[in-house]
């Protein structure tokens, strides 16, 4: 067990906060209807891709049913999912992107 571990062991409480927040995985999800290029886009503008690493992603995605776009804390997770999300809907793709706890 590391360190911060055996303190919070010790004295569970204020040491608690030294803990590193939970993590969770950001999931976009494959679709019949939805561009590739646009998908590319997505993951340029919401997640900080170049466009291979991008091309690379959506093609996991197309081939696998879903990949992991990006690990965040639970707030900027939840942000990156309603924004997609609103961002696809405004184009009329049925394009899912949805959260997991890592
Ligand atoms: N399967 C889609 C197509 O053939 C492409 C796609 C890739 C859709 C990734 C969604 O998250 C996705 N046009």
């Amino acid at each position: 067990m590391g360190k911060i571990g055996q303190i919070e062991q010790l004295e569970s409480g204020v040491e608690q906060e030294l803990q590193p927040p939970p993590m969770y995985k950001v999931i976009l999800n494959n679709d019949d209807y939805t561009p590739m290029e646009f998908v590319v886009e997505v993951l340029q503008l919401f997640f900080n891709k170049n466009h291979e690493e991008a091309t690379d992603i959506m093609l996991l995605v197309h081939h696998q049913g879903k990949a992991v776009c990006g690990l965040y804390p639970f707030g900027i997770a939840e942000t990156k999912v309603a924004q997609v999300n609103q961002f696809a809907r405004q184009h009329q793709h049925p394009l899912l992107c949805s959260l997991e706890k890592a």
